[in-house]
């Protein structure tokens, strides 16, 4: 599970958009859940692109699939797409939000185009289902 930058002030700032959960808190529910489908999950927030970066291609042939709420590089970075492509395992892109309903900007997604699935809207439970996707195709379905 991959957090982009700023998602470390979940809870204190915003909480109309992004509500009151920390991500200390949403890292807690990943972990029981993949406790419950009996898979193992990892967690790494950066603010920092080739932070990012360095551990997507260091994911590579150990996981079978990556979550990631790349947050604002969402929608710029072309490195993190790049990497993401290259890592040779299924992408589920998760957001807090809806990004399709807010500005414009947000519309457009660089992760979308080489993610199996986009899942936006539901606060945690974008991520929880994220966590389900990813159990359902570390398994081959
Ligand atoms: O809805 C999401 O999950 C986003 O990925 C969140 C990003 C935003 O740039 C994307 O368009 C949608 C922003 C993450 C920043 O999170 C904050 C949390 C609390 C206070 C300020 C920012």
């Amino acid at each position: 599970m991959l957090h982009g930058p700023n998602l470390n002030l979940l809870g204190d700032r915003e909480p109309e958009i992004y509500g009151r959960i920390t991500l200390a808190e949403i890292d807690r529910r990943l972990t029981a859940l993949a406790a419950e489908l009996g898979v193992h999950v990892e967690t790494f927030q950066s603010n920092h692109e080739g932070e990012l970066i360095d551990r997507i291609q260091s994911a590579r042939g150990r996981i079978s699939a990556i979550v990631v709420n790349a947050a604002g590089y969402t929608h710029t970075s072309v490195a993190l797409r790049d990497a993401l492509a290259a890592s040779g395992v299924p992408v589920i892109e998760v957001h807090l939000s809806n990004v399709h309903r807010r500005e414009r900007f947000r519309h457009r997604s660089l992760i979308a185009g080489i993610a199996t699935g986009q899942i936006c809207g539901f606060g945690v439970d974008s991520y929880l289902l994220g966590l389900r996707a990813a159990a359902a195709l570390a398994a081959g379905g």
